[in-house]
């Protein structure tokens, strides 16, 4: 009853646009593709294309608060920087209650690092932002990025499995994952996660846009309920941002296994 936030057709399916790689990442992820700086660009792709939503934290919310008003909103309630290189750790830096009453989430985010030394604060803070959107009724999607000195490879298949697993056991309406490299694998993460859904995180922008949706293809073959892609999209010029937008909102639409 929560997606139909998100999705008010009842589709099942989902295509997000991820835009909280200035906080992340930081700026060099705009550079291939200047305009994309402003999150107007985004906006304006995600209102023409039809995206689920926009992925935005707090200050790109309320700096882009009436700009294009019928976009969802999707406010990512934890963050970090990337220029500490320890252990990850993620901390709640916009409350449930803010991000619906001020900002109009649709739905929010968090991200969580399942392996890493804070994973029990990170648990049980997702736990209570769990809780908190039941109350104000928006749905919970989990970034779940195992990772940290004790996760070697954080994409090995049994460890997305185990990230789905763990969404689906806080709570998550939504989880948000890495390629484990082929179908049977994601198909496993699928099943690993019940009624929890589960999209493909974008990654790295490939080469020829025909890569990412080959992958894009396999997650919605396998179960997935589509994606949440960010650098694959606005890194690449706005007329090849437009092609692969259309494209990308189009497979996970009609796409059915
Ligand atoms: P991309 O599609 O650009 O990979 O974005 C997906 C995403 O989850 C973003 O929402 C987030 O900013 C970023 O990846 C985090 O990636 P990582 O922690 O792996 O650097």
């Amino acid at each position: 009853m929560y997606l139909e936030k998100l999705d008010p057709q009842g589709s099942g399916r989902f295509a997000f646009l991820a835009y909280d790689q200035g906080l992340e990442h930081g700026p060099a992820d705009f550079r291939p593709n200047p305009p994309s700086a402003s999150p107007r660009f985004v906006l304006e792709l995600a209102r023409d294309y039809g995206y689920s939503g926009v992925v935005f934290q707090q200050g790109v919310a309320l700096a882009t608060q009436g700009v294009y008003p019928e976009v969802p909103r999707l406010i990512k309630l934890n963050g970090r920087a990337n220029l500490y290189k320890g252990e990850p750790d993620s901390r709640l830096l916009c409350s449930v209650e803010f991000a619906v009453r001020a900002l109009g989430a649709r739905a929010v985010g968090y991200t969580l690092y399942p392996g890493a030394e804070q994973e029990g604060r990170m648990f049980s803070e997702f736990a209570q932002v769990v809780r908190d959107a039941r109350s104000f009724g928006v749905p919970v999607v989990a970034w779940v990025y195992p990772r940290g000195k004790a996760v070697p490879n954080d994409t090995a298949p049994e460890v997305i499995a185990y990230a789905t697993r763990i969404a689906f056991e806080l709570g998550a309406d939504i989880a948000k994952v890495k390629w484990p490299g082929d179908f049977e694998s994601f198909r496993w993460a699928c099943e690993a996660a019940q009624t929890t859904r589960v999209v493909l995180s974008g990654g790295v922008k490939t080469e020829e846009p025909k890569e990412f949706l080959d992958v894009l293809s396999q997650v919605l073959e396998a179960g997935g309920a589509g994606v949440a892609v960010g650098r694959n999209v606005w890194q690449r010029p706005a007329v090849e941002a437009r092609a692969i937008s259309k494209e990308i909102v189009a497979l996970v639409r009609t796409h059915r296994p």
